[in-house]
């Protein structure tokens, strides 16, 4: 994978790498190379992001279904969005129970300005919305090895059909092209919807009747209780919770003031505010946003200033938002670890001397 390694992220694996706690701060934005990266298949060839405005999609299910290049949706609109893409297994490992799969902590996140055009404009340009018409499908641009079933590699997702006016095709990210590891030369963005839905290198755009039947729609990302195995009986996993968590003081240093901050977000929703606990959720205190705000599918950084005097603290944050939402200390568990968004095990625990 082509990408900058300054130390900000923590290494899983070739394709699976987590931004380090330490490195969020305050930043409204997340920098394109401290910015995590998860494929759940190996990445098309570098090659696709050359000449961008050349790559292909094929949009259908719709009045007239053609393809269109990156150069063409160009021409039709455009339209920014400041979004946290996360992975939908962030903070797996803050589950008590066992789970297979990435042990992410806090760091399969990150907040990103998407541009391209609104897929509502790309589907009115070509006739329309097919009837009968319920989910939004997106195919990745993956090949498929060869002796290997489609549908159980195939990175294919759907998302209902009624958020199809928050989808963009996007071609930047943080103002320049996307670069591969992040789903150049194209990307299919659904602001408010966990990671996996966000089609890297998107090849197809359909408008269909049913879900996909691939296997990352059909059993994968599916909140299934303990024990069961995913199947489509289960709710796909779509929206984002709201959420927040520490990210300083992350060390123990000496009394005195401190700021404690942290980051924010409302997942689906906007989030409305965030409140501070020194002693692990006895007594919360309001913490201020700070920065600018970026919109409904942004996260805010907040800041809380502390004289802190030496003692032992579990500093905890819980957001809450624009729709009552709160954080929970412990989230309900999923069998495979999707979700989590508990406010006991997002806080740290630092010694002031
Ligand atoms: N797309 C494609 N095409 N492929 C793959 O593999 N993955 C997923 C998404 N998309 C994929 C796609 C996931 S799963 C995630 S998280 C994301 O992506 C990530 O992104 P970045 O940019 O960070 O790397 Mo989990 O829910």
């Amino acid at each position: 994978m082509n990408f900058k390694d300054d130390g900000s992220l923590i290494v899983h694996s070739n394709n699976t790498l987590e931004t380090k706690r330490s490195v969020f701060g305050v930043q409204p934005i997340t920098a394109d190379n401290q910015l995590y990266i998860r494929n759940n298949v190996t990445p098309p060839s570098e090659s696709i992001v050359e000449n961008p405005d050349a790559w292909e999609v094929s949009i259908e299910g719709v009045g007239k279904p053609r393809s269109v290049t990156v150069g063409d949706l160009k021409t039709m609109g455009v339209e920014t969005v400041a979004m946290v893409l996360q992975c939908s297994g962030n903070g797996r490992a803050f589950f008590k129970h066992e789970t297979s799969g990435t042990q992410w902590r806090t760091g399969a996140a990150g907040c990103v300005i998407w541009t391209g055009v609104p897929l509502r404009t790309v589907v009115e340009n070509l006739g329309g919305v097919k009837g009968g018409a319920q989910f939004v499908t997106g195919t990745g641009g993956e090949k498929i090895p060869e002796g290997l079933n489609a549908s159980d590699v195939i990175v294919e997702r759907s998302v209902p059909l009624d958020v199809l006016d928050n989808i963009l095709l996007a071609w930047d990210m943080n103002g320049a092209p996307i670069p591969l590891a992040h789903g150049g030369p194209l990307r299919m963005i659904v602001p408010g919807f966990t990671g996996v839905n966000n089609i890297k290198y998107v090849k197809r755009v359909a408008m269909t009747e049913a879900e996909t039947d691939a296997l990352i729609q059909r059993q994968r990302y599916r909140l299934a209780p303990l024990g069961k195995k995913g199947s489509p009986e289960y709710p796909s996993v779509w929206q984002m919770e709201v959420k927040s968590w520490i990210t300083g003081p992350l060390e123990d240093s000496a009394a005195g003031m401190h700021q404690i901050t942290g980051l924010a977000m409302g997942g689906i929703n906007a989030v409305d505010n965030v409140e501070v606990s020194l002693d692990g959720g006895k007594t919360w205190e309001a913490a201020q946003f700070v920065g600018p705000d970026l919109g409904r599918y942004a996260w805010r950084p907040f800041v809380l200033s502390k004289k802190l005097a030496p003692g032992t603290y579990n500093i905890v944050s819980r957001a809450t938002d624009t729709e009552g939402n709160q954080q929970p200390e412990v989230p309900e568990p999923n069998q495979s670890g999707y979700n989590y968004n508990g406010w006991g095990a997002l806080g740290v625990d630092v010694k002031i001397s």
